[in-house]
């Protein structure tokens, strides 16, 4: 980073700092991951120069060679990946890659059913404060008051009530796997087409962890960033019927030059899934989620639907007495960051909240496995029961800083001397 400290230090120190952050904390946010070097760089590379609208050997623009190669890898190696048909990798983001699908088949005012934001949906499935709202009508499925799971006979009911244009599976915390057969067979019976949303399960699809929605849906979206471990981003797929609309509901319907440089890191994150090595670390990531759901369990709290089989869990903080923004912000305080989270059936609002999501993608990337998940929930719930006890907080900081340097992540991010002195200073403290 030499010239972005000679030209910016305001915004290097920024990224620096972040990068600090990062290594020096444990993150729990189920969205987010550690993107390896190689995708970094493939990222902050020269193809961010390059204005490629149309797609490859189809360009408005000359001197697209270079670029149409990383689309073209990108391409074949996400149809390779998931078994899909179809696959466009230009969406900038998991809800333009939504929007791409409703702009390819949908007519504002056409009917939609999708999971309630509030149990675990998306915002771009329908909420009311998104354009998915505004532009279309939307009914909502959710989750079992005694089971925290759904209820796909209250999706087979309210699909033949509203027969929506497009039912819609996927979640934004959902803890248990998604049954997109039966998803398909409701959609069937109603004449509806069938989008699939993995955007957060979308790694361990991959990995064939998670059951895949491609022999059933019509469309899959999803984010490269998450569980999958690229770059931030979207992706549509789709069966090759749809392949021309898709890609015309992207650009130019939606999208101007494609951002080149995402694309060609999109592609470097494609061939990592590929690997058996991939495959390992989203086993893992679904058993850290188990270990550190029972072993909060274990400590008291209640988690939603009683566990989970993919990346992250939900925690009901309701008989803790606590807020979830209140356990968001002492977590923090302690070097452990979470986010709030609605609960099915929840009585608080999204910016209060009753409960927390837990997600670990990033400390399986970190190489934390089952004994240091015990070793968070020992933390988290220390945390919790202590509100308030800076002096907890601050011990348990201490206890938090350790566990990371033993699972370095960015080390070479960070400036050798700040790095040295950071962590001396942590060391002597520890
Ligand atoms: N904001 C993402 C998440 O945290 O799940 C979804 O878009």
């Amino acid at each position: 980073m030499k010239s972005l400290w000679e030209t910016d230090p305001e915004v290097a120190l920024a990224v620096e700092n972040e990068a600090l952050r990062e290594e020096l904390s444990i993150i729990l946010i189920a969205s987010e991951n550690y993107a390896s070097e190689a995708v970094l760089q493939a990222q902050a590379s020269v193809m961010t120069n390059k204005y490629a609208e149309g797609y490859p050997g189809r360009r408005y623009y000359g001197g697209c060679s270079y670029v149409d190669t990383v689309e073209k890898l990108a391409i074949n190696r996400g149809k390779e990946l998931f078994g899909a048909e179809h696959i466009n990798v230009q969406p900038n983001a998991g809800t333009a890659a939504n929007m791409a699908v409703y702009f390819s088949v949908l007519n504002p005012g056409d009917t939609i059913l999708s999971m309630n934001l509030s149990h675990g949906g998306h915002l771009s499935h329908g909420a009311m404060v998104s354009f998915s709202g505004k532009f279309y009508k939307t009914f909502f499925y959710g989750v079992s008051k005694e089971t925290g799971r759904i209820d796909y006979d209250e999706v087979e009911y309210l699909a033949k009530k509203y027969r929506p244009k497009l039912i819609i599976a996927g979640a934004s915390s959902y803890s248990r796997i998604i049954d997109f057969k039966r998803f398909k067979e409701i959609a069937d019976l109603v004449g509806a087409y069938f989008m699939a949303d993995i955007a957060h399960i979308a790694g361990l699809v991959a990995a064939g962890i998670h059951p895949s929605p491609i022999p059933y849906a019509d469309f899959v979206t999803g984010t490269t960033h998450k569980t999958l471990r690229g770059p931030r981003g979207g992706f549509v797929m789709c069966k090759s019927k749809f392949a021309k609309t898709i890609d015309q509901a992207v650009f130019p319907g939606l999208q101007g030059g494609p951002l080149m440089h995402v694309i060609a890191a999109k592609a470097v994150a494609f061939k990592e899934a590929m690997s058996e090595k991939f495959k390992k670390y989203q086993y893992q990531i679904v058993k850290n989620a188990q270990t550190l759901a029972d072993s909060l369990k274990e400590k008291g709290f209640k988690i939603i639907s009683e566990g989970t089989d993919n990346h992250l869990f939900l925690v009901d903080l309701t008989e803790k007495d606590i807020t979830g923004k209140e356990a968001e912000i002492a977590l923090d305080n302690a070097g452990i960051t979470v986010n709030k989270n609605v609960i099915p059936y929840d009585e608080k609002p999204p910016t209060i909240t009753s409960g927390i999501r837990i997600g670990t993608p990033i400390v399986t990337t970190r190489g934390m496995k089952e004994k240091e998940m015990k070793q968070i929930a020992f933390f988290i719930a220390k945390i919790i029961n202590n509100l308030g006890e800076e002096e907890v907080y601050n011990e348990v900081l201490e206890k938090v800083k350790k566990l990371c340097l033993s699972f370095p992540v960015y080390h070479n991010q960070i400036r050798k001397e700040r790095l040295d002195n950071d962590l001396k200073q942590i060391a002597v403290r520890l």
